[in-house]
């Protein structure tokens, strides 16, 4: 045996000894309002990248998107919903869980796909749920059942990504228990934060979004916005039969002294909201899924995709306050027509119909994400020296009849709903079409990605990568400098969603773990259909082995068949 050989060998005792040392001083340990860090034979520092529970527990949910008339806020319209209710059923599976999702496309009119926002899918790409890029098109009256394990836990949600379903409320929470770095009494659950318009974002985009935001402020205005998927709105002097007035504020009712976990998620389809609660202090534990070292604050600033985990207590007077979510007008020059977003935080023993009158911490508007130094990873995780670097930078123009595109590296996404990047994959594909972004990336090495705003107009973008937790190695302001900027890469914040500031870059690193077409594009519903996309293929050669060639071609032909005859045309990037 050669020293570097004998090297190995001491190492693995080394790491074993002290594995077997620890769990016998620990034991395996139950998760409980006093021992939340724990999960059993694992706990809060169990490196999740690596280990995942087997617990050989599958979780069966079945979805149906359908065409509803709903009014959350007490103004009705047409609304696109999973299983008849604003949000969708909550999909629960423990850390280690399989989950199998039957999903049935009860539309009247298009295709869907679902995503599961957050979900690793590591060797499960073709459940990602992306038309044109894992998929076809799932056609009206046909279904499709999804597959993933879920490797992380904490709090994510699914949605359609069939153009802008997600927008008209075609979304609903997952929550994947396991380990927390805090402790609290009561899961509170999901809580949806968001803003909210009175039509479907399909007209609004024929009528104005298709047209740009940028220079040309067409960009619509929300009329309300939703906590936890209900408000009111004013109808007294409005003579709009649409306008109920039956919208009611979310009541939360909590007992003095216990501790509370609230699961924020933003499924707004434009802007950045500041989310907090009178009088109380919030301690944020997970960004998206990666469970963090716990901090406090007074608010929480959150855009489309992200989430947060917070926990608060209720340790103030017995009474009600007010839970604001407020959307930042200064963030991408935009507005909300009611800016008037709250919900009520009642505790019992206090007045049951009495509105609070707690007043609002003091806090400034603001764009961008949390701050980058409070968002540490719990489980650690240094970035390794890239192998590849590359620029992208975010521009946009206008084609003919003035349609307005965002563009990366000059280059608009328009996905081909009929021609799946996986399908390509499999058939060995020369060359993917120009127009659907594709950037191939080979396995096992650490990929950075420079991505810079080049507009002029200082347009914020919130970035989601599929099928990775990124690593966020710089974010600010003006043009990145390699000189002047430092790539951090010691334990960086990571997750799957993350803010590119107006005139600003965000560096991201991932390494190249997982086969498969990933999309990355910007979170803001408008500009993903405005084209601001493009797709990773990741070690392309081993994409066809995770495909069930007869399923993924049966719902492509079925797409094909309807679509021939389908009265709506692609006008948009077609996700
Ligand atoms: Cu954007």
């Amino acid at each position: 045996m050669g020293p570097a050989r004998t090297n190995w060998f001491w190492q693995r005792l080394l790491v074993f000894s002290c594995y077997c040392a620890q769990a016998i001083a620990n034991g395996p340990c139950k998760n409980s309002p006093t021992s939340r860090r724990c999960w059993g034979e694992y706990n809060i520092t169990t490196d999740y990248s690596v280990v995942t529970p087997d617990t050989g527990v599958t979780r069966e949910y079945w979805l149906a998107a359908q065409n509803l008339t709903l009014a959350p806020d007490g103004y009705e319209r047409q609304v696109l919903v999973f299983n008849g209710s604003l949000p969708g059923p909550t999909i629960e599976a423990d850390w280690g869980d399989t989950v199998v999702v039957h999903v049935t496309n009860q539309l009247t009119d298009n295709g869907t796909t679902v995503h599961w926002h957050g979900i690793r899918q590591q060797n499960s790409n073709p459940s990602d749920g992306v038309p044109g890029v894992t998929q076809c098109p799932i056609a009206p009256g046909d279904s499709m059942t999804y597959r993933f394990r879920a490797q992380q836990y904490g709090t994510a949600w699914y949605h359609g990504h069939f153009s802008m379903q997600m927008a008209d409320g075609l979304y609903g929470p997952i929550v994947i228990h396991g380990p927390a770095s805090a402790d609290y009494d009561v899961d509170l659950g999901p809580v949806f934060v968001s803003d909210w318009y009175h039509q479907s974002a399909f007209i609004t985009w024929r009528q104005k979004t298709m047209y740009g935001g940028f220079p040309a402020r067409t960009n619509a205005n929300a009329e309300n916005g939703l906590f936890n998927s209900t408000n009111n709105y004013p109808c007294d002097d409005s003579d709009d039969p649409a306008c109920l007035g039956t919208g009611k504020r979310s009541e939360t009712t909590v007992t003095k002294g216990k501790r509370y976990r609230m699961r924020l998620i933003d499924s707004s389809l434009d802007g950045w909201m500041r989310v907090s609660i009178d009088n109380h202090k919030l301690i944020v534990i997970a960004a998206d899924l990666v469970p963090i070292v716990p901090y406090v604050t007074d608010n929480v600033v959150i855009t489309s995709g992200q989430r947060y985990d917070i926990i608060f207590e209720a340790d103030q007077d017995v009474g009600n306050y007010w839970m604001r979510t407020e959307y930042q007008s200064v963030c991408n020059m935009l507005d909300i027509d009611r800016n008037d977003i709250r919900g009520i935080l009642h505790y019992e023993g206090a007045e049951p119909d009495e509105e609070p009158t707690s007043e609002k911490w003091p806090i400034l508007p603001a764009c961008g994400d949390e701050p980058y130094d409070k968002l540490v990873p719990y489980v650690a995780k240094d970035v390794d020296v890239a192998d590849t670097q590359e620029d992208l930078g975010i521009g946009w123009f206008y084609e003919k009849d003035l349609v307005f595109h965002w563009a990366i590296n000059t280059k608009p996404l328009t996905i081909d709903w009929s021609h799946p990047t996986d399908l390509l994959a499999a058939q060995h594909a020369v060359e993917y079409p120009e127009e659907t972004n594709v950037y191939n990336i080979s396995g096992n090495q650490w990929t950075y990605w420079v991505i810079q705003d080049v507009g002029f107009v200082d347009a914020f973008h919130p970035f989601h990568l599929h099928g990775h937790d990124f690593h966020i190695l710089a974010q600010g302001r003006g043009l990145y400098n390699p000189t002047t900027v430092k790539l951090n890469r010691k334990n960086p914040p990571r997750r799957d969603t993350a803010t590119m500031a107006g005139s600003g870059y965000l560096v991201i690193g991932f390494e190249t773990d997982n086969p498969g077409s990933w999309l990355m594009h910007c979170h803001i519903a408008w500009h993903t259909s405005q084209s601001l996309a493009l797709q990773f293929v990741e070690r392309e050669s081993e994409i066809p082995a995770l495909m069930d060639m007869e399923k993924f071609q049966d719902t492509c032909d079925k797409w094909d068949k309807y679509a021939k005859g389908a009265a709506h045309e692609q006008d948009d990037s077609g996700i």
